[in-house]
């Protein structure tokens, strides 16, 4: 079914039946007999709630419009604009209509053909197939590779990948691997069949585009990938080697190739432990006659959300490979598909953000309620501009990163744009995934009942959005390598951040509405500095504050970004309102927490002891150590 801006999104509104009231009296004059009252089986009642449409989801968001039109030169933004404004609509209707299908339809697993013979096909439908064709026909990872706008093609691609993803019935996940898997054979600069493959996974043509797979995940961690990965390579003489292993994780199983990460054997059998034994390999799934290449799919994954997704275990019994980095160096290697599956993870949620906020406000110019429309009680629409100020910061967020990424792949990133570019990619990972997470939730909500419901496809967003705080590194995960990055620079990273804030809210300054807000972020630089200063070789403390330090970060950059586009000459009202609404908020929760005491020398001991009071996990666990 195709969506228009006239066709309601989750529904049709029927029109009012006749009126039914208690002075009424039935139309045959005697007194009222059951197939006359409304909620009988005849007439289930008159009214029907209008669902909520979907327009062009391009020309409906001033923010992306205003944001790429600041940052993008003025021949760069008219071309680019004309493509987003026609594919804005063609991912309110074609392709909305293709990510439902592919809901509605998951993949199966064939394991066996008629005969008895092992085939382990993955079945996907149709709508799966179109969308892998459409990614490839609208160049959706071509665009960051054929540099068309020179360092502007990221921004871009952000951005249309941006309208993309909620529509995509999730497949914004193979493109996410995909795109992180072509960036490291660029800059591996792979030859062979690694090299060839770059073709495929650029290409526009349906034909020939490739989709990869990223298999890091093994039984014994997800995200302690040293200590979990136990799969081998042996070498081959061709110089390939055979991989055996079992894979736990394995999303988008249905690609075409895959990187993936193995011990190499030595002569005598022996594998070098931790991280500098682990290599990354390149790999096809299946050859030239489908049959798939030493591999066999153990089952399918059993899932909360991303249903639409083939997730797979997968045991490697010999797969054919090509080792692609230097011996030893896979998880610096696989660092770089990695940062990139961080950024599009990031896209992905504030294009959730940003899909539960349109519905909403759409939603409450009809749902009537206590009297009036719902947009008309001012707590409602008091949520929803909370949600929008989220929505907003994170967007110009990923906008950044888009910035950022392409300044470092044209060459022309200053030191200070890659400590920011490496710093950021972990912190927007986690923020955006917990925005996420709680906007989606309130925006289920402003449905009433109707948000928590399968067959109004909201609740699958839901689920699908709880995803994006656990894959590609949890929330802890990340706030741990944030703050690996800060410490290891001796302050090289933080320095760079705080210049960077500093750049962006220098013309707010000058500017009484936005000078306020401006002074909020440079104070909440400055208890961010001190906090960290104090932290400094207390390392439980350190550890401890992890997670509220990537917040403060986020914040405020965040801030610093909203700001710096309010105090844009085209800036509208709301962008105005927005930065003042997100830096009234706590700005360096760092700060905050501290002074709660919460990282004090005794804070580890107090958590443990409020964790596991009267937990028969602890207590077993000392009454064996007394024994
Ligand atoms: C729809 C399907 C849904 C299915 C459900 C999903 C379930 C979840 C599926 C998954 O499991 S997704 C995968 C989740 N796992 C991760 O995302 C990995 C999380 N762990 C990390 O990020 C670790 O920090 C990492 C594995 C990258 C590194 O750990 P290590 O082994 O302690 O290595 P180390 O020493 O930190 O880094 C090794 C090198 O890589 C260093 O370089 P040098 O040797 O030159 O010093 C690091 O600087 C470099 N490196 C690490 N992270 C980097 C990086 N370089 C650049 N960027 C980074 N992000």
């Amino acid at each position: 079914m195709l969506l228009r801006r006239t066709q309601p999104l989750l529904g049709r509104a029927l029109p009012r039946a006749r009126a039914w009231g208690p002075g009424r009296r039935a139309h045959h004059g005697g007194p009222p007999r059951e197939a006359d009252v409304p909620f009988a089986r005849a007439a289930i009642g008159s009214f029907f709630q209008g669902a909520p449409s979907l327009g062009n989801q391009y020309a409906e968001d001033a923010l992306l419009r205003g944001g790429l039109k600041r940052l993008l030169p003025p021949q760069v933004f008219a071309e680019v604009t004309q493509d987003l404004q026609r594919f804005g609509a063609r991912v309110s209707g074609e392709i909305l209509s293709l990510g439902q299908e592919c809901e509605a339809n998951p993949p199966r697993l064939q394991q066996f053909d008629g005969w008895g013979r092992r085939v382990d096909h993955i079945l996907t439908c149709p709508a799966w197939k179109k969308l892998k064709d459409i990614s490839a026909e609208e160049g959706l990872i071509a665009i960051g590779y054929e540099r068309k706008y020179a360092r502007w093609s990221r921004v871009y691609q952000v951005a249309k990948l941006f309208l993309f993803s909620p529509s995509s019935g999730v497949f914004l996940c193979p493109l996410a691997m995909t795109d992180g898997a072509t960036k490291v054979l660029e800059v591996m600069n792979s030859s062979g069949p690694p090299g060839e493959a770059l073709g495929h996974l650029t290409s526009r043509d349906p034909e020939h585009f490739w989709t990869s797979g990223q298999w890091m995940t093994e039984r014994k961690g997800g995200s302690d990938v040293a200590y979990g990965t136990e799969t081998v390579a042996l070498p081959q003489e061709d110089g390939t080697y055979k991989l055996f292993g079992f894979k736990w994780f394995t999303s988008a199983t249905d690609a075409d190739m895959t990187l993936t990460l193995a011990r190499i054997m030595d002569a005598r059998g022996s594998v070098i432990k931790g991280t500098r034994g682990l290599s990354l390999f390149f790999l096809k799934l299946r050859d030239e006659q489908g049959r798939l290449n030493g591999l066999e799919i153990q089952r399918l994954k059993e899932k909360l959300g991303t249903r639409q997704l083939a997730t797979a275990e997968l045991l490697l019994d010999g797969a054919q490979a090509h080792l692609i980095s230097q011996e030893g160096r896979g998880v610096a290697t696989i660092a770089n598909m990695l940062n990139i599956t961080r950024i599009y993870n990031a896209i992905g949620a504030v294009s959730f953000m940003r899909r539960v906020v349109n519905m909403a406000r759409e939603y409450a110019t009809q749902r009537f309620v206590f009297g009036k429309l719902i947009k008309d009680h001012p707590l409602h629409t008091q949520t929803l501009a909370q949600m929008e100020v989220q929505t907003r910061g994170g967007l110009l967020l990923v906008l950044e990163m888009g910035r950022l990424l392409g300044l470092e792949e044209t060459n022309a990133a200053s030191a200070q744009d890659s400590h920011l570019l490496r710093l950021l990619t972990s912190v927007i990972k986690l923020y955006t995934a917990k925005q996420a997470m709680a906007v989606v939730s309130e925006g289920l909500e402003c449905f009433g009942g109707q948000g928590y419901m399968e067959d109004t496809s909201l609740a699958g967003i839901l689920r699908d959005t709880q995803v994006l705080t656990i894959w590609e590194g949890t929330t802890n995960v990340l706030a741990l390598d944030t703050l690996h990055v800060l410490t290891r620079s001796q302050g090289q990273v933080l320095q760079a951040f705080s210049a960077s804030v500093q750049e962006k809210v220098a013309r707010a300054s000058q500017q009484p509405e936005l000078a306020p807000s401006a002074r909020r972020l440079q104070d909440a630089l400055g208890r961010l500095a001190g906090q960290l200063e104090g932290l400094q070789g207390h390392s439980n403390s350190m550890e401890m504050a992890a997670r509220a330090l990537a917040y403060t970060l986020a914040r405020i950059y965040i801030g610093a970004l909203l700001v710096e586009h309010a105090a844009w000459a085209e800036a509208s009202p709301s962008d105005i309102y927005a930065s003042q609404r997100w830096c009234g908020q706590d700005l360096c929760p760092l700060d905050t927490a501290q002074r709660a005491g919460c990282y004090g020398a005794d804070a580890v001991g107090r958590d443990m002891a409020l964790v596991y009071e009267a937990s028969p996990a602890l207590h077993g666990e000392e009454s064996t150590r007394a024994a």
